[in-house]
Order: C-alpha cells, then sequence, then structure tokens
C-alpha cells in the first residue's frame, strides 16, 4: 500500500499514540511540562515521525492527524491536572496545520472540550514556520496567543534569521536546538553561543528549555549558565502516559 493510504487508514484505525517527554525546572529538578510527541504502532514496529510526518504534511493528513495529536494530548494533561499535578503541555505544529482553514478555531474548540485552560498549553513552531508563510503563520500564531496559548520556538538557532523570528514574532519560550548541548563544553564558540542565547532569554523574559541533554556535565554547565529548563535523555526518555505517571508516582 502507498504510504500515504496507510497513513489514513492508521488514523482511522487508531495506530497512532504519543509519548510524552519530560521537561524539568533546571534548578529545582522538578518536572514542569511534558512535550508530547506522536508514533505510529504499525504492525511489530514503532515508526517515529521521522518516517511519516513528511509524508503526512504533503497529503494533507497532518491537519487532522494533528488535531488527533492536540486532542489527546490536552485531553490527558486536563486528567493529569485534574488529580492536583501541577503540569504544562508543549505540542509541535507544523506549517500546514497553522494555514488550514479554521485553525485556531480549532484549537479554541480543542481547550474547550478538554477543559485545559490556554495558559497550560504551548504549541512549538520550528523556525521554518516563520520562513515559508511569514504573513499569514504569523498572524495565525499571533491570534493563538491571544487565545492564551504559549509559543515557543523549536530548534532554535539553526537558521540564519534567528533573530529576526524574534522581532516578527513575540514567543514565550526558546529551545535551544541539541546540537548546541551537544557540543557544549568541547566548542569553545558553541558554548559561547548557548550562553548569549540564554542570556537573551533572559533580557526578553522569555523562557529558555535546552533541548538534548544527554550528559551530567552538560546539565551542570547550563545550570551554572543560568538555564531555566531542561529536556533530553539524561533527565528523561519520551514515555507513555502511564510511565509518565509511574515517573511522577506520589505526585498523581
Ligand atoms: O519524537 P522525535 O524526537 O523522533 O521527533 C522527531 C521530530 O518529529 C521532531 O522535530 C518533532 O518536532 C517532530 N514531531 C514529533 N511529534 C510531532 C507532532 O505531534 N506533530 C508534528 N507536527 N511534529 C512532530
Ligand atoms: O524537534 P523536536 O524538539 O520537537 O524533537 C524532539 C525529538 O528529540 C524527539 O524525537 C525526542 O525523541 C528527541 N530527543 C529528546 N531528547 C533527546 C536527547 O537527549 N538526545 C537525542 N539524540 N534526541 C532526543
Ligand atoms: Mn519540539
Ligand atoms: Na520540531
Amino acid at each position: 500500500l502507498e504510504l500515504q493510504t496507510q497513513l489514513r487508514q492508521a488514523l482511522a484505525g487508531g495506530e497512532f499514540l504519543l509519548e510524552y517527554q519530560p521537561v524539568v525546572d533546571l534548578q529545582s529538578s522538578q518536572v514542569t511540562a511534558v512535550e508530547a510527541l506522536v508514533r505510529w504502532e504499525h504492525g511489530d514496529t514503532r515508526v517515529m515521525p521521522e518516517g511519516f510526518i513528511g509524508a503526512a504534511e504533503e497529503s494533507g493528513l497532518i491537519i487532522p492527524l494533528g488535531e488527533w495529536i492536540l486532542r489527546e494530548a490536552c485531553e490527558k494533561v486536563a486528567l493529569w491536572r485534574a488529580s492536583d499535578w501541577d503540569i504544562a503541555l508543549s505540542v509541535n505544529l507544523s506549517v500546514k496545520q497553522i494555514l488550514a482553514p479554521r485553525f485556531v478555531e480549532t484549537v479554541a474548540g480543542v481547550l474547550a472540550d478538554s477543559g485545559l485552560p490556554a495558559e497550560v498549553l504551548t504549541m512549538e513552531v520550528d523556525e521554518e514556520v516563520l520562513l515559508e508563510d511569514q504573513g499569514e503563520a504569523v498572524e495565525r500564531l499571533a491570534q493563538l496567543r491571544r487565545l492564551g496559548v504559549r509559543l515557543a520556538i523549536d530548534d532554535f538557532g539553526m537558521d540564519y534569521a534567528s533573530l529576526a523570528h524574534l522581532r516578527e514574532l513575540r514567543v514565550d519560550t526558546i529551545k535551544i536546538d541539541p546540537s548546541f548541548i551537544r557540543d557544549l563544553g568541547s566548542d569553545g564558540t558553541v558554548t559561547l553561543l548557548t550562553h548569549t542565547i540564554i542570556r537573551l532569554g533572559q533580557d526578553l523574559g522569555v523562557q529558555v528549555v535546552a533541548e538534548g541533554i544527554e550528559h551530567t556535565a552538560q546539565l551542570e554547565q547550563l545550570r551554572s549558565m543560568g538555564c531555566g529548563y531542561g529536556q533530553g535523555f539524561l533527565v528523561a526518555r519520551p514515555m507513555v502516559a502511564e510511565g509518565v505517571e509511574a515517573l511522577v508516582g506520589g505526585e498523581l
């Protein structure tokens, strides 16, 4: 079967699932948020997003799939919050979703249905979104923000226009690309750039999340640089909802 057809059937057949990767406050080590990450349970194999997000974008399936992801994640996190766990949610967006008709209404509807407060939801866009269709995408993201939804720039620092994007769109969070974290300590320029991004975030009043933390030395260095939040295999891998519940155990 063609991948597009398989994906359509997978959505109808409930073959997609979400994993959640914890984000921690680097000072307190508390889990403050989870990032929802979609996977496709295809027979015996778990297909990662690289294997299907591109095709879903091309076919337009990303629009209903994205809505399913958002709804599933908002419902789960609303449930966690109802058991008195103060946790926030991040969800990734493709530009195709943002430009879809009724995108903002759809997000507002999912928030209303799930009962999740808008302020608890962060939508992550990568820098590509801001290149592809400047005007329309940026305007819709600004509309989302007026609803109270938070915005994050994902993979920050990878694009030549990173700083310009901060002018075009008010964001709440910058997520430093894992390639910076990987070379922390071993590459002086990367270390300096990382420190500069952290200070930029502080000066702009924007939260900074370091992504891809795999080693204790990276964690310690980020902490000493004043980076607010961290995410990565060292802290916690992406895991299914039950895994998150086991991890926070007593809190739920
Ligand atoms: O989960 P993993 O690290 O393999 O994700 C790889 C890429 O797929 C990341 O860039 C991530 O942003 C993207 N991705 C994961 N889940 C989603 C999703 O729900 N929607 C969109 N649009 N992209 C996603
Ligand atoms: O682009 P985005 O930040 O949405 O991508 C998230 C992806 O990064 C997920 O697929 C997740 O599995 C992956 N990831 C999360 N933490 C780490 C890490 O510490 N190391 C590596 N190599 N990948 C990570
Ligand atoms: Mn992301
Ligand atoms: Na991303």
